[in-house]
């Protein structure tokens, strides 16, 4: 990260998505805001993320220029920058479809893209599960879950994952912002376990079912029923069927 982006640190807030949303209109493209702790963090359709100490949980505002893009791409790309982040830290995670990022199906981190539109921006939220435990998680989410303090067995180096993490974000989006994602979208489909995989989607109304067989270049999925018909879903949860 760039000396000049402004990083704003809290012990514990309620959720640094939140409060980037608020200060979204009067601050900088690449503000930051991290916490230590959030007492009320943000999954997507109204969910709780737990965020105890030893987390990085940061929110960073983007200012995407032109028409506004479909938003599930930025997510997809988010995910991506986070792979690429904790690879540098010795961790090999994979994606799944929209926003999720796991180690051996479980889940290390977790991605929430919100957008002001007042202030044309986008609140991209990230959360790793670094330098803590399952033990530090609800007794269900300690078998979904995983940090990077169990896979690696010791303790990370928080702040260059951060920068890493970030860094990352950047290179990804500078491509973004010039329409150069196809390389982008494939090197996400290289660490996405899920293509060619039948699932079920849990949508607000339905339920779709099918094989995974592409991601579109607008970032939403694309599933083929037993005749091949496709089609193709921009929200919603992704259940593998084993
Ligand atoms: C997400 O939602 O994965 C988005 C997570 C985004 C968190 C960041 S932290 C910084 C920023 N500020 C915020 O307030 N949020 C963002 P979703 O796909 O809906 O997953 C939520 C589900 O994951 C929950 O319902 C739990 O089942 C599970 N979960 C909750 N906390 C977890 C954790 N720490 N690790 C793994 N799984 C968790």
């Amino acid at each position: 990260m760039k000396k000049k982006d402004k990083l704003i640190h809290f012990d514990e807030i309620n959720s640094t998505n939140e409060y980037a949303m608020q200060i979204a209109g009067q601050s900088p493209e690449f503000t930051t805001v991290i916490a230590d702790v959030q007492r009320k963090g943000k999954g997507r359709f109204g969910r709780t993320w737990v965020s105890p100490p030893g987390g990085i949980w940061m929110s960073i505002i983007l200012k995407p220029k032109g028409q506004s893009p479909h938003p599930m791409l930025l997510t997809l790309l988010t995910g991506l920058a986070v792979v690429r982040g904790l690879k540098t830290s010795g961790i090999s995670a994979s994606l799944k479809w929209p926003n999720d990022v796991l180690v051996d199906s479980r889940k290390i981190a977790g991605i929430l893209l919100e957008g002001d539109p007042l202030s044309n921006s986008v609140i991209v939220g990230i959360g790793v599960n670094a330098n803590f435990g399952v033990d530090a998680l609800p007794e269900d989410l300690s078998l979904t879950a995983t940090t990077v303090r169990n896979e690696l067995k010791r303790a990370v180096n928080k702040k260059l994952l951060t920068e890493d993490i970030i860094a990352e974000l950047k290179s990804v989006y500078e491509k973004f912002e010039k329409g150069e994602t196809s390389e982008l979208l494939s090197e996400w489909k290289r660490y996405s376990n899920t293509i060619g995989q039948d699932v079920a989607v849990d949508m607000i109304t339905e339920v779709a079912q099918g094989k995974i067989v592409d991601i579109d270049e607008d970032g939403s999925l694309i599933l083929a029923d037993q005749d091949g018909n496709r089609r193709k879903i921009i929200a919603g949860e992704v259940r593998l069927k084993t």
